[in-house]
């Protein structure tokens, strides 16, 4: 080793939290098998049937520990304006204060281990490295799946390289007391009291959105919310996508679409090269090149199914941490929308019998999967491109059964700013709340914009001034717009390949549009979606900008910028404006 900072910082927590031992990880197989049948044998994990999911297991949640904690994550920046109105604010020393007696021997008789790990493809220069000390090795497992973990780590870390530090300790996990607390002058993250998801593996949500978004505000780049497709036509040309959407929207699904038969027939393929983050930066030609900082899905499991998304069944299909699915006697997982009928008995996430009738779900809403990116066959060739891929579009969408139309392409930069700093979407399981209730989600990253939201807006304008001409097109979609009986207009899915083939022509300048008060629509004929079957009236729905509708719309968009006070970039307030005189 020799990193003098880190074996400092090492010996500072376990001098607070007094582990029993330390333990450096190296990220090897050897270790991952040790680390795993510890997890069986205190029964933190279930391994299931090795021949049908070799080296796979199973982990139950504390039930009151099953999402991230939005009203628990804090942002301790130095002056309360920079965590701006969209986060919880603290003052850094009265936070350390708090969190000291929690973290006060909290690792006493266990073992604290030192997680180095790598965000983004070894030797990339868009690549960074952090460090999570963890006494969970539940965590520990996550991380080997989710980062580039170990040595590599190390390696490039050297004796001298910068890192963002995480402290994670499970403690009591009494949610009254469970702090995900970051700050970001310290490039440090600390979270007590939960062992979930994006509250315990510090290199996810917490490191690379909400502290990389910081750094990627101070050194010109962006740090996003989004997916990374690479969509290849017949011709063989690839155009690499950007989407955001809210957690729960669907983004592994498309992320890992399938066309269907008459396209794939015709050539065109997509590609997945991240599922849920992307850091993008320019290049050398001035092009904004993204990479997927991860190296695993950590995906939501119900509605999961060989239908819906049969390139994550394979992924999870060997090699996979399940959290909070439901177990079938023969050590297999089921969850809701998983396929096929129900068995008659299940153990559910809980560890209670279950049977087909049960009031409860058997799979937590927010159960999911954690798999290895590369066991995905539709895993691009182009994953781990040192340089990342240049991004032609960038899409935004939300959960929307009213009001937005299926696609539509935004004027330009500033505009399409707009457009993903007024999104909008009903909430889903992902995050504690009420489900179905309309949220503005900027960007997807309501809750994970690390500084002041309206700094954030400006950040983008600045990018995009610095990119000009060279900057992706900006979109909008919702797959989500109901009937009146609550159905789905769209069929979603693997037909969405239609949506992303317009948006692939408007890149090039191409793709029939109609122009409209919020943005270019594409033409029936453009959607190419006539073998659809769709009914005329599902058709109109979908491609219809119903000005009564956009009116509310805007005005409850003004108000919503408006609540962002003096910091505001003017120019998205002019965006809201132009946008109600297009509508006239
Ligand atoms: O729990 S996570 O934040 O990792 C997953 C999600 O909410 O998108
Ligand atoms: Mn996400």
């Amino acid at each position: 080793m020799g990193h003098k900072s880190l074996e400092a910082w090492v010996e500072d927590v376990a001098r607070l939290t007094n582990p029993a031992a330390i333990e450096w990880c190296d990220g090897s197989d050897a270790e991952s098998t040790r680390i795993n049948e510890l997890l069986v044998s205190t029964g933190d994990f279930i391994r299931l049937n090795p021949e049908k999911h070799p080296n796979s297991f199973l982990a139950r949640s504390d039930p009151s520990d099953v999402a991230r904690v939005e009203d628990r994550t804090f942002i301790c920046s130095r002056v309360e304006q920079d965590a701006g109105p969209t986060n919880n604010w603290c003052a850094p020393q009265a936070m350390h204060e708090t969190l000291r007696p929690l973290l006060a021997g909290a690792m006493r008789q266990k073992t604290m281990y030192v997680v180095p790990y790598l965000l983004g493809p070894a030797g990339s220069p868009l690549s960074k490295v952090g460090v999570e000390l963890t006494d969970s090795p539940y965590v520990v497992a996550n991380l080997r799946i989710m980062t580039r973990m170990g040595q590599v780590a190390l390696q490039e870390l050297g004796t001298s390289g910068s890192f963002s530090r995480g402290l994670h300790a499970v403690g009591t996990l009494d949610p009254q007391h469970r702090y995900i607390s970051h700050f970001p002058d310290e490039n440090l993250v600390i979270s007590v009291n939960s062992n979930y998801g994006g509250n315990a593996l510090l290199s996810k949500k917490c490191f690379a959105l909400r502290l990389a978004s910081v750094l990627a505000r101070d050194e010109g780049w962006l740090a996003e919310h989004m997916l990374i497709l690479c969509l290849t036509d017949p011709t063989g040309r690839k155009t690499y996508i950007c989407a955001a959407f809210p957690s729960a929207c669907g983004k592994t699904n498309l992320a890992m679409l399938i066309p269907p038969a008459r396209y794939r027939d015709a050539g065109w393929k997509v590609e997945t090269i991240g599922d849920d983050i992307a850091w993008l930066k320019f290049g050398a030609d001035g092009r904004l090149y993204a990479i997927n900082p991860e190296a695993g899905f950590f995906g939501v499991a119900p509605g999961t199914s060989a239908r819906t998304n049969p390139n994550a069944i394979a992924a999870c299909s060997a090699n996979t941490i399940f959290t909070n699915v439901a177990l079938q006697p023969d050590g297999t997982v089921w969850w809701e929308g998983i396929g096929g009928t129900p068995p008659e008995h299940l153990i559910d996430w809980r560890g209670q019998p279950w049977q087909p009738g049960s009031k409860t779900s058997a799979a937590h809403p927010n159960s999911r999967f954690t798999a290895p990116a590369h066991q995905a066959p539709c895993i691009s060739p182009d994953w781990e491109r040192p340089e990342g891929v240049p991004i032609s579009a960038i899409i935004f969408g939300g959960r929307r059964a009213k009001v937005m139309p299926l696609v539509y392409q935004a004027f330009n930069w500033q505009h399409g700013t707009y457009v993903g700093a007024t999104m909008s979407s009903e909430k889903t399981a992902a995050a504690a709340g009420t489900v179905g209730e309309l949220r503005r989600d900027p960007m997807a990253m309501l809750p994970f914009c690390g500084y002041h939201m309206a700094d954030y807006w400006r950040h983008w304008l600045e990018v995009g001034q610095r990119g000009g001409e060279k900057m992706p097109k900006v979109f909008h979609v919702n797959w989500f717009r109901k009937d009146a009986q609550g159905k789905f207009f769209w069929p979603g899915f693997g037909e969405s390949i239609r949506v992303l083939k317009w948006i692939a022509e408007r890149c090039r300048g191409a793709g029939a549009a109609t122009e409209t008060p919020i943005g270019w629509l594409p033409t029936v004929e453009a959607l190419d979606a006539a073998d659809l079957g769709l009914q005329q009236a599902a058709v109109d729905a979908l491609l219809r900008v119903d000005r009564q509708e956009w009116q509310d719309e805007a005005a409850v968009r003004g108000d919503y910028l408006g609540s962002f006070g003096d910091k505001l970039p003017a120019e998205l307030l002019q965006e809201n404006q132009a946008l109600i005189s297009r509508l006239g």
